[in-house]
This record gives structure tokens, C-alpha cells and sequence, in this order.
């Protein structure tokens, strides 16, 4: 733990470290009391053995092979990428670079918005962290690796009990030639509702200040009001703000009139105004057709000065030739993943774009064996994460109609489950879209869309209308996502609020049309801390400060689970989702040199308080734990 501690403080990561480096810092020998770590894996393999992984339906473990990770030659270094254009050339140096290319630029999202989008965000750094190097050294030509932000955050606290701050460093570390980038909701940072603004700020610099260099920024009612603080403080970081516009509806289609390209264009102008290095059109629901790319690419090129940067999701099939066009009309960066983790609600797969672009000079410049070779690492790490698929086998084109974004579909689709419709599924994804126009047609993203799939839950749970809706609503209990919404906590959407229905939700509330920040108390970081060290007993991060101040609830509960098993992350993924089969073993290494080799012998029966003894070899010795059998 004190190497850990070292190597995770901050001066020490700023490099700010000499002889006195000890003696100014003796929070570091802060470290927990040392519990036997042994004991602590075995419980946690003795429960997921015996209990499961929540989500997952309870089985025996099944049988992976090992991940094909590409093997590098003995020689293969870092070879200098867009990292150091930035870190040497600053964020205009590194804008005039990605004006002067031909090829188009390419942003991989397999580390992040694919397997959101794919596997519910499950991906642990464990089978990120092998693959790091290798990704880094065969594809440095990248203009990117989006691999935080967005849900990865809550979701490795959450479910992974791992630390997503740990993640980000430890990629960084083998990663140093290629840009890194991630997602973040505005005022909403990685979570669902508007944060003060002193929070945002304070996740901005440590962000940055732990390896984030491009910041895509957006708000989910496109409200540029609601990204001005976070515009503002990426830009304090000297890192790249990458403002979007999050599309919806279709400029080309005559019946869908409120976002058209005009809209876009004021926007696009407005963003690049506020302060934006670099514009992003993020089409979170893959909505963008090929022609209305063509307009729109071809327009703003002529509207804005600054480097555009689209990203789609390929779940209609058509994301190869919506890039294509925006390609032809002069897009600068476009955002894929690797094959085995593209298509479908993912983005669409940068193997197949680079043989489409054959013979075009604006082919990305990557090595397309590479590609294939990561590729392979991916799609046998996806098999371990198989219980989290969508199930959905073939293009959806249906998503023109619903408009839900790749993230969000199997999402709500669990949900639906939950609440008991899972067999009502397409009558939720229609009632979706009533919701959208009931609203008054709004941009759905993280979390405006969450909101309007509560609100479709609930009326298809109470068999409701719209009419019901407005002449029902008095006495209607309404989702506080939706009664916040339309509160104004969210921000203002584009036309405003349809006013009927404000005040049936609002009932006697009044709502706000000042930016929520600004009613928000800024958190007492100092206090927050103190706090924290009082009641973990340990020195407190300001990485740990902030992740208590977005979420305390689920922070508290992933450090009641670190104490309770130590450090999961260790564990290989079949292991930390399956726990072991009779006569198994496995190596974890939980230190560098620190190897525990774990035997599971055989599960005894349960006892009369409901736990069972299951029986283990620890590095060749007997060694039992008591588990509680839940079912
Ligand atoms: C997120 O906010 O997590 C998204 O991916 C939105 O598209
Ligand atoms: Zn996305």
C-alpha cells in the first residue's frame, strides 16, 4: 500500500518529488490496517461461487479461452503521437495540426462508448490494462482513445467495485503517445443531475490533472448555457474542450422542422463562441443519415473555424455511409471502434471504414493488421461479459423512429424487466417516442433521455395516454426525474417547456429558468475530506473527495466492499463474474511479485444459519471460508 500511495499522490504525479517528498507527506504512511488479503479473495470467490454476480443469471462458470493479446516485437517503442503534438504545442498547436491533415482522424472508442453501448458498460481495467500497451504501440496514429467518462465512471464504482481514478492512471501510464478522451455531461460531470459549479470545476482539473486531454462536453437539452462552466474550467486546464451539439431529429426530412440545419448552425456558432477548440456532433442515437451528414458537414464547415469531430452509433446499419459522406464533405475526425466491439448500438467498426476509404485520399492513416489484432483480443475478452449483450442480432432501423440513444436501449430494456414489462417492450419503445413529442420534442441524451424512458415506464405501467396525462395529472404521481425536468434542473430545452403540461407535472411548484448552478451551494471540498478521513480511518484523495461528492452513496458502498474483500480488481474477469469450478485454480496477483494461487477443493452443504464452508487450497495450504448462501 505505501508504493501504491506513493505512486497515486498527486505531487507525485505531477513529478514533484525529492528527498523531502517523504517527510512532507506523512499521509502516506496512513495506510489501513493490513488485514490478511488472502482471506479476503477467498471470501470473495467463496460468495460468487456460491451466490453469482448480480445481473447475471446464476451458472457454472463457463469456459473462456485465454484473450489473443497481439504479440509485439522485443524493439516496438511508443512512437510519438498526438499526446505530445499537445503536450509540446498546446491546444492551438494541436488544432492546426488536425487542420492539415488529409486523412481523416479517427477516435477509438472501444475503452469506453463501445462497451457502454454494447455490454452495459461492464468492462473492467483488468482486461483493459493488458491490452493497453499493445494498443498504444500499433495504433499511434489514433487520434484518440475515448476511455473514460460517460457512465464508466459510476458503473466501475458500482458494479465493478474498482476505482475509475485507478483505471485512468494506470492507462495513462501505458499509454503516453495518444491523446486521451472522454465524456463529460456539462453540469452533470458523469452523473444524471446538475452539480454546483465549484464540483465540476474541481472534477475538470483532477481529470485533466490524472491524464484526460480532450474533454467532449455536452448538455442534454443542447443548452450552451449549461456547458459554460465546463468549458471554461477545461480550458483553465490548458486541455482541449470539445464542445458538441447532440443531434436529433433529421434536417432532411420536411416533417421534422424544429432541428434543422439552421439550428445547428446557430449552435455550431455559438459553441465555437463559448470557447470550443474543436466541435463535436454527437449522435448519440445514430439518427444522422448519410445525405443529411453530407448537408450538415458541408455547412458547418462553412459556418465554424474550428476542427469538426462526429461521432455516431451504427445501430441502423448505416454509420459506414453516414461517415463516408461526412468524410466527402470535409469531416475532420470521425469516432469507431474495433471490429469485434463495433456495429449495432456501437459505433461503427474502423476495420470496415478503412476498406471503405480504399482508394480515397482521405483513407485513415492506421495499419489495418493492427486493427485485426486488437481485434481478436476483443472479441475473445467479449465472451466473458456475454451475459450482459442487449441480444439484439441485426441492424435496427427502428431507431429513426424512437430516437433512443446506443446507450440507452438495453438499458431501459432491464429496466422494463424490472418494473415487470418485459413483455411489453415494444410498446415501451413506442410510448418513448410519444413521450419525445409529448415534451415537446426534445434532444434525449444522458439524462434528459433517462427521463423520457421513466416517464414511458410509467405510462405503460398506469396504462396511460397523453390525454390521461394532461387531465389525470393533478392527482398523478410523476417520476422525480420528470417532475425535476421539467423544474428546470436539467436546464432549458430548445422552444421551451409545452406550458399544459409543466403545471399538471409541476402541480404548485414554480420552476427555474436560471442556470441550476447557480442555486447550488459549492461543496466544502476541505470539510468533505476531513469528513471522509474521520470515517474511513485513511488518508482521503482528492480523487476519493470528488467521487464522494457526485455519488456518496455508492462510493461508501464500493469502500464497504474494498474492506470487506480487498482489492477485486485484481482478479482475472471469469473469475470476479463466475468465481471458480470444483478443482479450479487460478494465480492472482495482487502486488507486482505478489502472487496467490487459489484452489477451490469442494462446497460444503448448508448449515442450519444458511451459510456453507467452502473449502480452499491458498498457495498449497488448506484454508475454508464461511459464506452465506443466499438463495
Ligand atoms: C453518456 O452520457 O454516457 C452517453 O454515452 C451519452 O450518449
Ligand atoms: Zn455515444
Amino acid at each position: 500500500p505505501f508504493l501504491e500511495n506513493v505512486v497515486k499522490h498527486e505531487k507525485f504525479l505531477r513529478g514533484e518529488y525529492d528527498t523531502s517528498f517523504i517527510d512532507e507527506t506523512p499521509e502516506l504512511f496512513l495506510f489501513p490496517k493490513r488485514k490478511d488479503r488472502g482471506t479476503k479473495m477467498l471470501s470473495y470467490i467463496g460468495n460468487v461461487t456460491v451466490n453469482g454476480f448480480p445481473g447475471i443469471e446464476k451458472k457454472k462458470r463457463p469456459v473462456f479461452d485465454e484473450p489473443r493479446v497481439p504479440k509485439l516485437k522485443y524493439s516496438t517503442d511508443y512512437q510519438d503521437g498526438t499526446k505530445q503534438i499537445l503536450d509540446n504545442h498546446g491546444p492551438e498547436g494541436l488544432v492546426k495540426w488536425i487542420k492539415e491533415q488529409k486523412e481523416v482522424l479517427i477516435t477509438d472508442t472501444t475503452f469506453r462508448d463501445a462497451h457502454q453501448s454494447l455490454l452495459a458498460t461492464r468492462v473492467r481495467t483488468n482486461d483493459l490494462k493488458h491490452i493497453a500497451e499493445p494498443t498504444a504501440k500499433l495504433l499511434p496514429d489514433m487520434f484518440s482513445f475515448e476511455m473514460w467518462g460517460g457512465a464508466t465512471f459510476d458503473v466501475a464504482y458500482r458494479f465493478l467495485k474498482e476505482d475509475p481514478w485507478e483505471r485512468l492512471l494506470t492507462l495513462r501510464a501505458k499509454m503516453p503517445n495518444v491523446l486521451f478522451q472522454m465524456l463529460l455531461r456539462a453540469s452533470n460531470a458523469v452523473g444524471y443531475k446538475n452539480y454546483p459549479d465549484n464540483v465540476i470545476r474541481e472534477f475538470v482539473e483532477k481529470s485533466a490533472y490524472a491524464g484526460i486531454d480532450v474533454f467532449r462536453i455536452f448538455d442534454s437539452l443542447n443548452w450552451v448555457k449549461g456547458m459554460e462552466v465546463a468549458i471554461d474550467a477545461v480550458r483553465q486546464t490548458g486541455k482541449i474542450a470539445e464542445a458538441s451539439m447532440c443531434y436529433t431529429g433529421d434536417i432532411l426530412d420536411p416533417a421534422r422542422t424544429k432541428y434543422n440545419l439552421k439550428y445547428y448552425k446557430d449552435l455550431a456558432k455559438e459553441l465555437e463562441n463559448q470557447g470550443a477548440h474543436i466541435l463535436a456532433i454527437k449522435d448519440m442515437a445514430g439518427l444522422l443519415k448519410p445525405q443529411s451528414a453530407y448537408t450538415l458537414i458541408s455547412e458547418l464547415k462553412e459556418t465554424v473555424d474550428i476542427p469538426i469531430h462526429l461521432h455516431t452509433h451504427d445501430t441502423s446499419g448505416n454509420g459506414i455511409f453516414t461517415y463516408a459522406k461526412a468524410i466527402e464533405a470535409g469531416v475532420d475526425i470521425v469516432d469507431t471502434a474495433l471490429s469485434t466491439m463495433a456495429g449495432l448500438t456501437s459505433q461503427p467498426s474502423a476495420n470496415s471504414l478503412y476498406y471503405a476509404l480504399q482508394g480515397n485520399d482521405r483513407q485513415p492513416k492506421i495499419d489495418i493488421q493492427s486493427l485485426e489484432q486488437l481485434s481478436y483480443y476483443w472479441e475473445d475478452v467479449r465472451k466473458y461479459y456475454q451475459d450482459f449483450e442487449s441480444g439484439m442480432k441485426a441492424p435496427h432501423s427502428e431507431v429513426y423512429q424512437h430516437e433512443m440513444p446506443g446507450g440507452q436501449y438495453s438499458n431501459l430494456q432491464q429496466q422494463a424487466k424490472a418494473v415487470g414489462l418485459g413483455d411489453k417492450w415494444d410498446e415501451v419503445k413506442d410510448m418513448y417516442s410519444r413521450v419525445n413529442q409529448m415534451f415537446g420534442d426534445i434532444v434525449k441524451v444522458t439524462p434528459s433521455s433517462k427521463v423520457v424512458g421513466d416517464m414511458a415506464l410509467f405510462m405503460v405501467q398506469n396504462q396511460l395516454t397523453e390525454q390521461d396525462v394532461l387531465n389525470k395529472g393533478k392527482s398523478l404521481d410523476f417520476p422525480d426525474s420528470v417532475v425535476e425536468l421539467f423544474e428546470g434542473y436539467l436546464g432549458q430545452p430548445y422552444g421551451g417547456f409545452p406550458a399544459e403540461l409543466q403545471k399538471v407535472i409541476l402541480k404548485d411548484r414554480e420552476p427555474i429558468t436560471v442556470r441550476p448552478g447557480e442555486l447550488l451551494e459549492d461543496v466544502d471540498f476541505d470539510a468533505l475530506k476531513e469528513k471522509l478521513f474521520k470515517e474511513l480511518g485513511r488518508q482521503v484523495t482528492s480523487f476519493d473527495a470528488i467521487a464522494y461528492a457526485l455519488y456518496p452513496k455508492v462510493f461508501m458502498d464500493y469502500i464497504k466492499t474494498s474492506e470487506q474483500f480487498g482489492d477485486i480488481s485484481v482478479l482475472d474477469t471469469p473469475t470476479f463474474l463466475y468465481g471458480l469450478r470444483l478443482g479450479e485454480e487460478v494465480e492472482i496477483e495482487i502486488e507486482t511479485g505478489k502472487t496467490l494461487i487459489v484452489k477451490l477443493v469442494s462446497i460444503g452443504q448448508p448449515q442450519a444459519d444458511g451459510t456453507r464452508i467452502v473449502y480452499f487450497e491458498l498457495n498449497g495450504q488448506p484454508r475454508e471460508v464461511s459464506i452465506k448462501d443466499e438463495s
